[in-house]
């Protein structure tokens, strides 16, 4: 690969103190879409004898520059593509630089950049250094003034973070306003937004009586799709209050919408920018999903005021310390908001399927990883969501309130600091008298742990023996792993599905052996809420498995025991293609059985009828057997919609359809209709059911229930719905997102002129990530069968688009990559067809830093 010298990966174990602290800053922004002048006047203070002042910048016209006031000579710094250099400075001064930035051009989205006409910025992780020169690290905490400049009829909005502290014309007629945030911060949370919006207004009243303006801005005209959002926010406010005490600092919470944005959102001090998807919102355009994600992320950006902001990172390498945390606390929020059984599942999900994976493949690495090329592409499944999972295990060996006291410890000690992963973990081992020591091998081992449990039941002395080993597969960069220290929670079920006894289990050795007494039966051994983000193997007959998801009480270990079920059917079609997938009797009754009599938790009933999906069967195979998973699949759901076709209408017919209303209990009602609705697609009956259901649907779930159904069964009627659909909505982009996802999911190969004419629509652009996700994303996660094809069509498709998009949008185009880079799972043409896209793609010669990493690791 070409390139690569000048390429260098940074340690955890290099870390070093800053050698100069910036206690303030003024910045002043006069904005122009191709010339913004910043000027930046800082106060500088040495830490470490004799060091060079070395500021962080890239892409920048330096027009100024003075020491003390007086202006630097050409000679006495030096500017590198991304450093500038003062050999000598004093121990303490003043700092003034003025740089030429071009936010236009700035198609990366990252620093500030121009889209749609409004100046936005995004500076997590390292972006701060194409906006100005600077110690781009987040343990330099700074007081920012920020005033910003710009003409008030095309920028009306001049937002920063922090408190407004003054507003005014200058003789030229343009505007000037001033921020100032009273917080320290490092300057990745550093924020500054200009443009047109329309602002909704409401407040918060804090537990301690302090009033909080609350702004959400959003684009001019959909004022009436922000209401709940900002509802959300206020719930989170409320709710981070009850659960932990924690209380919003400043007097404005800011949240504005755009729609070019690298991810969901932004935790910005004061000033959260987010992705106009998660934020608009409204009965005839949001789905029950969407309406789940806008609560979960505007919770999770708010908690960052604390987990993130108030106590930040020391280095990026503590990622975690921040993502993981915040990651735990939104899905607690959102448990308390909805479902909690379901929001377990959905958690589960993931870890199951993008982070197993990724913990597979070249890209894997621990929660706090120790070696980076490109910060960007650490913002991962394992940081974040199992990052979570290690917090959740926390909480799971402590308690509630063991916990609890753990997270105010670490907040009061380490209130406006910068810190690490192990400072949180000492703050959890002092406030609660335990040594933690093992655990925190959770941090610096990378892997999916297997636990294997077998169990042997004497009757003679009503005793259950259990024999539980933990296994560790060597990594290249880790060859000898240690044992963990895990928590299981675990039910004894006995044979009438009853809750005989319950247990933590905390094993810490490679093998352990636990005895519980009292057993008066032999039970069936469940595993609770997937209390530790590992690999369980348990070795269960059909019926064990049965009784668990008929009869359990935990709603988690039931859809668990089912997702067993279809893996262990899948896996002996694996052993046996040629034989007929036959589905047992046993199966069918308690299919049946919940169909004419759901459960109370209805959401519940519709995941116990759902399969799993390819991803996540795919990730029990060292070898991934594509078209076995595939014919598998679509014989049982297939076999499922006919046997048991008067069953699936009868429970379509008789769940609860009214007018749309977001509710926990309206939302499984949706859920379990439209899980029937999807079976019901593939019997005779489909084509008219499906068009009549699309017709009566008053909301975005149903609506996209009956194409997505439509379109999987291959319904004659689909061309006309998806044509109608896309009529009606031709003008909302965020709707037409749901358009070009759902057409690239098509699994006939129609979906490459579906793909070739999408890229054309006017409203699609290669400059916007939420268009080129909904497309291309969508095409290589979610359509397996056209995306694995044998001949390799899918995969030179996503290639093309990666080239193209790494010129435009690194971050984005290292995100499409992953499909690719998990070639070694794959067996002979598929392997090699992906092979040559990767190797093909290697021999570019301008690859950004954040695809050469993950290419390269592939191929090594
Ligand atoms: N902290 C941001 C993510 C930044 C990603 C930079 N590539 C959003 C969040 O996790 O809340
Ligand atoms: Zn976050």
């Amino acid at each position: 690969m070409s390139s690569n010298s000048a390429r260098s990966s940074r340690r955890l174990a290099d870390y070093r103190q800053p050698d100069f602290l910036i206690p303030e800053i003024e910045l002043s922004f006069e904005l122009d879409p191709d010339a913004t002048r910043v000027t930046a006047l800082m106060q500088v203070k040495r830490q470490t004898e004799g060091a060079p002042l070395i500021l962080d910048g890239q892409h920048l016209d330096l027009h100024y520059i003075a020491l003390d006031g007086v202006e630097l000579r050409a000679e006495q710094y030096q500017i590198t593509d991304d450093q500038l250099i003062i050999a000598r400075v004093p121990a303490e001064f003043s700092l003034q630089i003025t740089t030429g930035v071009n936010p236009a051009a700035n198609t990366a989205l990252e620093g500030l950049y121009l889209a749609n006409n409004v100046f936005c910025t995004q500076c997590e992780a390292e972006g701060f250094r194409r906006i100005m020169y600077f110690p781009d690290r987040p343990d330099v905490l700074t007081i920012y003034t920020t005033h910003i400049i710009a003409d008030q009829n095309h920028y009306p909005y001049l937002l920063a973070n922090g408190n407004k502290t003054a507003s005014e014309t200058l003789a030229d007629g343009r505007t000037r306003v001033s921020w100032h945030d009273p917080f320290a911060k490092p300057c990745y949370l550093f924020a500054l937004v200009a443009g047109k919006f329309d602002c909704l207004n409401d407040s918060f009243t804090t537990q301690s009586g302090r009033v909080v303006a609350l702004q959400l801005f959003v684009e001019p005209g959909q004022l009436e799709k922000g209401h709940f959002a900002m509802a959300a926010l206020k719930r989170a406010m409320r709710w981070d209050e009850t659960r932990y005490n924690l209380e919003y600092d400043l007097d404005v919470y800011m949240v504005v919408a755009v729609d070019f944005f690298n991810m969901g959102a932004m935790e910005n001090k004061g000033l959260n920018v987010f992705n106009s998807k998660y934020v608009l919102a409204d009965d005839s355009i949001a789905t029950d999903k969407d309406y789940f994600n806008i609560e979960s992320i505007i919770g999770h950006e708010y908690f960052h005021n604390w987990t993130g902001n108030r106590v930040t990172c020391r280095d990026w390498f503590q990622l975690s310390l921040k993502e993981g945390l915040t990651v735990f606390r939104d899905q607690e929020f959102s448990a308390d908001m909805g479902s909690a059984t379901l929001n377990r599942i959905d958690a589960v999900k993931l870890i199951r399927t993008a982070q197993f994976a990724e913990d597979a493949g070249p890209m894997a690495h621990p929660i706090r990883p120790e070696q980076v090329l490109e910060m960007n592409n650490f913002y991962t499944v394992t940081v974040y969501d199992k990052g979570a999972e290690v917090i959740r295990m926390l909480q799971t060996l402590l308690g509630k309130p063991g916990f609890n006291r753990g997270l105010a410890c670490y907040l009061q000690r380490h209130d406006g600091q910068a810190v690490t992963c192990d400072d949180f973990v000492s703050a959890m081992e002092e406030a609660n008298d335990v040594d933690l020591n093992q655990f925190r091998l959770w941090y610096s081992q990378a892997g999916t742990p297997l636990v294997t449990l077998n169990q042997r039941y004497d009757a003679k002395h009503a005793t259950l023996h259990l024999e539980i080993c933990q296994h560790h597969s060597a990594s290249a960069d880790q060859p000898d792993k240690q044992s963990l220290l895990i928590p299981l929670q675990i039910q004894l079920l006995s044979s009438d599905g009853q809750v005989d006894q319950q247990h933590l289990i905390t094993l810490s050795q490679f093998t352990e052996q636990f005895s519980f007494t009292g057993v008066t039966s032999e039970p069936v051994v469940i595993w609770e809420n997937f209390s530790a983000p590992v690999k369980m193997q348990q070795d269960y007959q059909l019926g064990q498995l049965l009784l668990i998801a008929e009869k359990a009480t935990n709603g988690f270990a039931r859809w668990d025991a089912m997702q067993v079920f279809w893996s262990n059917l899948i896996r002996q079609h694996a052993r046996k293609p040629d034989d007929q997938l036959e589905l047992p009797e046993a199966l069918l009754d308690v299919m049946r059985h919940w169909l004419q009599q759901p459960l109370s938790d209805l959401a519940l009933t519709a995941e116990l009828l759902s399969l799993p999906d390819f991803d996540t069967l795919a990730e029990q195979y060292d070898q991934i057997p594509v078209d076995v998973i595939i014919s598998g699949l679509q014989s049982i759901r297939q076999q499922l919609a006919e046997l048991l076709e008067q069953d699936w209408q009868l429970c379509y017919q008789t769940t609860d359809s009214a007018p749309y209303h977001y509710s926990e209990q309206a939302v499984g009602a949706r859920a379990l209709r439209n899980r029937c609705l999807s079976y019901l697609a593939l019997t005779s009956q489909g084509t008219e059911r499906l068009e009549q259901h699309y017709k009566h649907a008053d909301n975005m779930t149903d609506t996209m229930a009956a194409l997505a159904a439509a379109q999987d069964a291959g319904s004659a009627g689909f061309a006309s719905l998806a044509a109608d659909f896309a009529d009606k909505w031709q003008d909302n982009v965020l709707v037409m997102d749901k358009y070009f996802s759902l057409l690239a999911c098509d699994p006939s190969s129609e979906v490459f002129n579906n793909l070739t004419k999408l890229s054309a629509h006017p409203l699609f652009s290669w400059k916007n990530p939420n268009r080129v996700r909904a497309l291309f994303g969508a095409f290589s996660m979610r359509n397996p069968e056209q995306f694995h094809r044998a001949d390799g069509q899918g995969y030179r498709c996503l290639a093309e688009v990666v080239a193209r998009m790494d010129a435009i949008n690194p971050q984005v185009a290292a995100r499409l990559i992953t499909p690719l880079l998990a070639w070694q799972r794959f067996n002979d043409q598929r392997r090699e067809n992906m092979l040559a896209e990767l190797k093909q793609l290697a021999t570019k010669s301008d690859l950004s830093n954040d695809l050469y990493e993950k290419i390269s690791k592939s191929l090594s």
